[in-house]
């Protein structure tokens, strides 16, 4: 591919596609003008691996996701397919500002957090390795929402990436299934049959994804819901015309939102609606397809394997079983075993509150059938293994249907896999103790280090070659060169240009200056009690407190940048963003700590802002209450990255300190079952503040209204709940975390040390690769084998 035909490219879709004269277009025009030129080049690709699956009749791996978060698209698209350099060539021969229209495109947010980053990843792994795949999801017309600040507190604003056009989704009008709710289940000859009273449909739309090199690509298909008839003409000619539109606003309102809570289990009647929606059409889908090639369903198992992402799309089981059962005529006993042999579950969460129930009512009134299929189901399995039940309380438990109708459960990182197997899961793993088993989570190094990091990623290959983007355990490769003085020094020069952009960034968007010489301390995820960022600004305000105790002292300097949402109906979380936002607003304006001490707090993070963010720091905030955060991926990202760790003994914190070495790696706090035994001493917070003077201070610094502007009222919640029940045990952890802190401060001073510490961290992540963890699914849970790559470029 030179440097022309691409040019060429670019000039026609800008000519013919857009209908632009090059003279008048804008940045959006360039930009989609550059993006169906880079997705004319994976056309092919796309087209080839589809054939080549079918050539080889090869298993077919089909993840089931509520959420994709897969950010922006053209970069990646440029740096797999090889044409990054060409494109910014004819873009800066055209006298245009590359990184600007690069820029110009937004993210696709459809996801909130971890668990939709991680479907991201993988798809882009799977592709990389060749494996046929497909991502079944939901095309939300508004991803997650924008967050702004107004006077420190978050605002939340609809989010409307499809009101551009999308330019790497091809609409499947043929791809189109009916999909019904509510009504009654009839028997007819003995069978039952379900009449829904509403039905919508569920049409595909398909956007390839392509892997490193461009050598494979496999579908992410996100279903939108449609009308079944768009307007009632009766109603339009009788001049009813709000009611006549009403089918098409209900139908629609099915792919309208995502929701936007990742951990509070809210029963709302719509997002199971949205969770049968996109399941029950997905397995139509998946059906047809092996129908189309196979005449026997009971070799499902042999040919497919579908992964459930959490609980969301649990329905997949019943709904399983009745198209086997009640549509195809299968013994019940049999479609539950080739349901089984198909379905397997991974849960990314231990807290309570977060597993999915949904009342018997609300079931049995959306989905009559499944709730009796369900009833079934459970009674089948409590025959053979009593004492658990699906249903409970009037309710089902997704969390049990989801295990019980799965061939393989997975956490997602050891320890939380240790931890399902002996609290949620405990009798039903004592029941089936094969089933469980842990798939450590990873990042697809070609985001998150060679598209997001380009002077690391051309360091690092400089060094070893770039076999590491596609074998990323070949980072290792680096180790001998950590003792290079020359080497550590173009480490290091690459971490601190990175700091300078994102100085430059911070200065012009939020008028803020920082040192980029400073230590930057970044933590960046969903704003939640257990993540602990009050433990993080109680810390900041105890650190600010010392620094104005002792003017003269001779301090680290530091930055610590915050960024996250916090889910629109969580009080709590808001009023911790409202804190920080306040800490910093009077410790960035105090002339006596300015010079050591900045506060940053970004507005509306997402995966571009991550993309800035994670190569420019210094430190990663891993600071979760243990035994709460399933894994983290994040975490992961900063370490290839180079960033040094604080993090407590939780999740994947676990295995990355066991990986990068226990040197290279501050650990504080109590460990999981430390937490568990310390949460039942009584008053153990007012006695953990009583012991520590600096915590009490920092406490008291929320009561007397130093943040407040004299308020005493404004944090007394936090002070409260830090003071009181403090079932996150923040005050618990707070002196072994200064502790640690200080630590980081000393390490920070020694430069070359540090150097070496951050260099270390980046040649011993390769693990923590996307790569291996789909390898490891493969071979363990689907049975599946990647395919030979096609071409190379
Ligand atoms: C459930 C019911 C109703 C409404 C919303 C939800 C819901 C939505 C999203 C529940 C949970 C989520 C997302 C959870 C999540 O992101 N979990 C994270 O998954 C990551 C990938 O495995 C882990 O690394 C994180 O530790 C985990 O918190």
């Amino acid at each position: 591919m030179s440097t022309s035909a691409l040019k060429d490219s670019v000039l026609s879709h800008l000519k013919y596609s857009l209908g632009k004269d090059p003279e008048h277009a804008t940045t959006y025009d360039w930009r989609v003008a550059l993006s169906l030129a880079a997705r004319d080049r994976i056309v092919d690709p796309w087209f080839e691996s589809t054939r080549a699956t079918y050539r080889a009749d090869a298993k077919r791996v089909y993840y089931l996701s509520m959420e994709f978060l897969i950010g922006r698209l053209l970069e990646d698209a440029l740096v797999n397919t090889g044409v990054y350099d060409d494109a910014k060539a004819v873009f800066d021969d055209l006298g245009l500002n590359f990184g600007e229209i690069l820029h110009d495109e937004p993210d696709a947010a459809l996801g909130n957090g971890g668990l939709g980053r991680l479907a991201a990843c993988f798809l882009e792994s799977l592709s990389t390795l060749g494996i046929p795949a497909m991502g079944y999801g939901i095309r939300y017309e508004h991803g997650l929402f924008r967050q702004r600040f107004e006077g420190g507190r978050q605002v939340e604003e609809a989010e409307d990436w499809l009101t551009q056009e999308h330019v790497w989704e091809f609409e499947r009008p043929e791809a189109a299934f009916e999909i019904g709710f509510g009504g009654q289940v009839y028997e007819n000859g003995g069978r039952a049959v379900w009449r829904p009273q509403e039905a919508v449909i569920a049409q595909a739309f398909d956007t390839p994804v392509v892997g490193w090199k461009g050598e494979w690509a496999n579908t992410l298909r996100l279903w939108g819901a449609l009308p079944k008839t768009v307007l009632d003409l009766q109603r339009f000619n009788a001049g009813d015309y709000a009611a006549a539109a009403e089918p098409e606003a209900l139908a629609r309102t099915i792919s309208r939102v995502l929701y936007p809570d990742d951990t509070t289990e809210e029963g709302k009647h719509l997002r199971l609606k949205q969770e049968y929606f996109f399941t029950a059409a997905s397995l139509r889908d998946l059906i047809r397809r092996f129908e189309a090639e196979h005449d026997d369903l009971r070799d499902l198992p042999k040919r497919v394997a579908i992964q459930l992402n959490d609980t969301h799309p649990a329905i997949a089981g019943p709904e399983l079983v009745r198209i086997l059962h009640d549509e195809r005529g299968m013994e019940f006993e049999t479609a539950m075993e080739i349901a089984r042999g198909c379905l397997n579950y991974t849960n990314h969460t231990l807290l309570p509150e977060a597993l999915e129930r949904w009342s018997d009512g609300l079931m049995g009134y959306l989905l009559p059938r499944h709730l009796q299929l369900i009833e079934r189901i459970d009674t089948a399995h409590q025959t053979q293994h009593p004492g658990i039940a699906i249903r409970e309380h009037g309710e089902v438990k997704m969390g049990e249907l989801s295990f019980i109708m799965a061939n393989r459960v997975n956490g997602v990182s050891a320890l939380h896999s240790d931890l399902m197997k002996v609290t949620v899961f405990k009798d039903l793993h004592d029941m089936h103790p094969d089933r469980i088993v842990n798939q450590t989570n990873g990042v697809t190094p070609r985001r998150w280090l060679r598209t997001c990091n380009p002077r690391l990623s051309g360091l690092i290959t400089d060094a070893i070659g770039d076999g590491w983007i596609k074998d990323a355990e070949r980072l290792s490769e680096l180790e001998p060169h950590v003792n290079d003085a020359g080497f550590l020094d173009r480490f290091v020069q690459a971490k601190r240009e990175n700091k300078v952009d994102l100085g430059q960034w911070i200065a012009e968007s939020m008028g803020i200056s920082v040192d980029p010489d400073a230590m930057f301390d970044v933590q960046i995820k969903r704003i939640h009690e257990y993540k602990r960022q009050h433990l993080n600004i109680l810390e900041t305000i105890a650190l600010w407190q010392e620094m104005r105790d002792n003017p003269n002292g001779d301090w680290t300097p530091r930055v610590k940048i915050f960024g996250g949402k916090a889910a629109p109906g969580y009080v709590f979380a808001k009023e911790i963003i409202y804190l920080i936002n306040s800490v910093a607003s009077v410790i960035n304006n105090d002339p006596v700590t300015s010079k050591w001490l900045k506060v940053v707090y970004p507005a509306n993070y997402n995966v571009t802002l991550a993309e800035r963010l994670i190569p420019a720091a210094n430190l990663s905030e891993q600071i979760s209450t243990a035994g709460k955060e399933a894994s983290g991926t994040g975490n992961m990202k900063f370490a290839l990255n180079g960033a040094l760790t604080i993090g407590t003994l939780d999740g994947a914190n676990v295995e990355i300190r066991e990986h990068v070495g226990a040197d290279n790696f501050f650990l504080f706090g109590m460990t999981a079952e430390e937490v568990m035994e310390r949460r039942t001493v009584e008053g153990h917070a007012w006695d953990a503040i009583s012991k520590d003077p600096r915590l009490a201070r920092a406490v008291d610094a929320l009561r007397n209204g130093t943040f407040a502007g004299g308020d005493h009222d404004r944090f007394r919640g936090i002070a409260d709940n830090i003071s009181g029940p403090d079932y996150f045990l923040v005050a618990s952890d707070f002196s072994d975390y200064w502790r640690a802190s200080r630590e980081v401060d000393q390490a920070f001073r020694d430069t070359g040390h540090w150097a070496r510490m951050a260099a270390l961290n980046t040649a011993r992540s390769g693990w923590f690769s996307s790569d291996r963890t789909i390898r490891s699914y493969a071979s363990e849970i689907w049975d599946a084998l990647p395919s030979k790559p096609l071409r190379n470029i």
